[in-house]
C-alpha cells in the first residue's frame, strides 16, 4: 500500500488504494518543483547575507527575500544562534535547506521562531538528515512560563517539511494551519515531559503526515478543524499526550481523516476526540491498526471534555467513525476503561464501528468497557438501535485478557520523559516509527 501511494504521488496520479480516502490526493501534494531544479534556478546561502554566526534571523529574512521566487535558501552545516524570530510571508518555487542546527537565542516569549505564511510549492528540509531547530524551551519551562513555537505554515500550499529534528520547543513544536495538499515526514520531535508542548497540529486539506516520532507530554499528531482528506501513519508517540481530535467547539466541519499504524507509548492515550458542547460534525474517520502500551486512556471519545469550557451548541456530532486492528495494554483499565465512548446527550453518535479491539490491563485483574449516547453504532458496548436514552451508560466488565491483546514494542522505548530544566540533546530521524515498519520515503539521515 505503502509503495503505491509513493509511485501515485509520485506521479501525480490518485492512490486508489485508500477507498476511505479516494479523494485524499486528488490533486498532486508536496512541492510541485524538485529540490534540484531549485538549486539549478538560484542559490541564497545565509552566510552571504549577514552574520548568521551571530544572529541567523536578518540573514535568513534577507536570503529568503533574495530566493522566495525561486530557488533555495541554504543554511549550510553548523550552529546559528536565533534572536531575531522571522515570518517569511509570499513567494513560490523555494525551499529552506537546513543542514545545521538553528538554535534559539531570542527571549520574546510568544510567536514562532520561524512562521512560514501565504506562500506555495516549498519545502523545508534536510539533506543530511541532521538539520535541527533546537528551541532550549528549558528555560522558559523552569520558568514557569512558555516562550516562541518552533515552526508554523499558514496558508501554504504544495509543501513539505521532512528530516528535521524539532527539539525542546518552549510552546508547541509545528503547526500546519489551513495548509493543503501538503506532506510532512521523516520527522523526530522531542519536547519537555509537559503540556503545552504540542507534536503536529494539523487542520486543511489533503496532507499526509507520516513517519514521524514525538515525545512531549501532549498533543502528538493532532487534527483540528476545519479539515478534509488527511492521512496520518506510521507515527511513534513516545511518552508523550497521544493523538487526539480536538478540541472541538462551534462550526467543527471534519471528515474524511484516516491514521493508520500509530504506536502509542506511556501516553495519556491513544486515541482521543475531545470536545465540551460545540457543533458541527466529525464524520468518516478510519483509526487502524493502533498498537498502545502503558497509556492511561486507550480508544476514547470524549464529548465532556473538562479541560474545554463548555462551547455553544447542542454538542459535536461524531459519526461513522471506525476503530479497527487495535491491540496492546493500558496501565488500569479498571480504572479508566480501555473502550470509553462518552458522546454529547444532546447530540448522539452515530454509526460508530469497534472491531478487533484487544487491550488488556497492566494493573489487576479486570477492566471494563463503557459506552454512553450513541445510535445505530456496532460492537463491544455500543447501542445498535436507534433510540437511546440520554445519559444511560452501558458497561461491560471483562475479567480475562482479551485474545490477540499481546502486541510488539519498539527497539527502545524511553523509561522517563525529558525534564524542563535541563537541555534536551538533539537525536537522529530513527529508521522506524511502528513496529516492522519502515520509511515510505527512504530517510536523508545516513548514519
Ligand atoms: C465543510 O468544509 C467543506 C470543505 O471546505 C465545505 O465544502 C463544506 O461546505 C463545509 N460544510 C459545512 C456544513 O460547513
Ligand atoms: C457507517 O460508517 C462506515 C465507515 O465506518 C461507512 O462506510 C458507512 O457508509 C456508514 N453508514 C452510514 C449509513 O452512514
Ligand atoms: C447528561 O450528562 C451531561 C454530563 O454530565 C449533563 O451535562 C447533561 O445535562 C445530561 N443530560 C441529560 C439529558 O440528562
Ligand atoms: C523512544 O525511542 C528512541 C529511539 O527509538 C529511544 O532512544 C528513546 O529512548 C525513546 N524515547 C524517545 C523520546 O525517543
Amino acid at each position: 500500500m505503502l509503495t503505491s501511494i509513493v509511485l501515485a504521488v509520485a506521479a501525480g496520479l490518485l492512490p486508489t488504494c485508500l477507498a476511505q480516502l479516494a479523494s485524499t490526493f486528488k490533486y498532486p501534494i508536496g512541492p510541485l518543483t524538485s529540490s534540484s531544479t531549485k538549486w539549478a534556478v538560484k542559490i541564497c546561502d545565509v552566510t552571504e547575507y549577514g552574520t548568521p554566526t551571530t544572529d541567523l534571523g536578518p540573514p535568513l529574512l534577507a536570503a529568503f527575500n533574495a530566493c522566495k521566487s525561486g530557488g533555495v535558501v541554504s543554511i549550510p552545516s553548523g550552529t546559528y544562534p536565533m534572536s531575531t524570530f522571522v515570518t517569511l510571508s509570499g513567494g513560490s518555487a523555494w525551499a529552506i535547506n537546513l543542514e545545521g542546527t538553528i538554535e534559539r537565542t531570542g527571549t520574546t516569549a510568544s510567536g514562532n521562531m520561524i512562521a512560514i505564511e501565504s506562500t506555495t510549492d516549498f519545502e523545508f528540509y534536510s539533506s543530511n538528515g541532521k538539520g535541527a531547530i533546537q528551541g532550549y524551551g528549558y528555560e522558559f519551562l523552569e520558568q514557569g512560563g512558555y516562550g516562541p513555537r518552533l515552526l508554523r505554515l499558514t496558508d501554504v500550499t504544495s509543501f513539505a517539511v521532512h528530516d528535521i529534528a524539532l527539539v525542546d520547543s518552549p510552546a508547541f513544536h509545528l503547526v500546519l494551519d489551513t495548509c493543503s495538499q501538503g506532506e510532512v515526514y521523516n520527522m523526530i520531535i522531542r519536547g519537555a515531559n509537559q503540556g503545552g508542548l504540542d507534536g503536529i497540529d494539523v487542520w486543511g486539506f489533503q496532507i499526509w503526515i507520516h513517519d514521524v516520532e514525538v515525545t512531549n507530554k501532549d498533543e502528538c499528531v493532532t487534527v483540528k478543524s476545519p479539515a478534509q482528506n488527511i492521512l496520518v501513519e506510521d507515527i511513534y508517540c513516545n511518552w508523550s499526550g497521544g493523538c487526539a481530535m480536538g478540541s472541538l467547539n462551534a462550526g467543527t466541519n471534519i471528515s474524511k481523516i484516516q491514521y493508520s499504524n500509530v504506536y502509542t507509548v506511556n501516553s495519556n492515550q491513544m486515541y482521543m476526540f475531545k470536545s465540551n458542547g460545540g457543533s458541527g460534525f466529525v464524520s468518516d474517520v478510519l483509526l487502524e491498526n493502533f498498537i498502545g502500551h502503558k497509556n492511561a486512556y486507550s480508544l476514547y471519545i470524549n464529548g465532556y471534555w473538562s479541560s474545554e469550557s463548555v462551547q455553544p451548541g447542542e454538542g459535536v456530532l461524531y459519526e461513522s467513525i471506525k476503530f479497527s486492528k487495535w491491540t496492546g495494554d493500558c496501565t488500569e483499565g479498571s480504572a479508566r476503561a480501555p473502550i470509553y465512548v462518552d458522546c454529547p446527550a444532546s447530540a448522539p453518535c452515530t454509526n460508530i464501528t469497534l472491531e478487533d479491539i484487544a487491550i488488556w490491563t497492566d494493573e489487576g485483574s479486570e477492566e471494563y468497557y463503557k459506552c454512553v449516547n450513541d445510535i445505530d453504532s456496532h460492537g463491544y458496548c455500543l447501542n445498535s438501535g436507534s433510540t437511546f436514552t440520554p445519559n444511560a451508560t452501558v458497561t461491560s466488565t471483562v475479567t480475562a485478557a482479551p485474545s490477540g491483546w499481546s502486541a510488539p514494542y519498539m527497539p527502545s522505548d524511553l523509561s522517563t520523559g525529558f525534564a524542563t530544566d535541563s537541555s534536551i540533546p538533539i537525536p537522529t530521524v530513527p529508521n522506524t516509527f511502528f513496529p516492522g515498519a519502515t520509511p515510505a520515503t527512504a530517510r536523508a539521515y545516513k548514519g
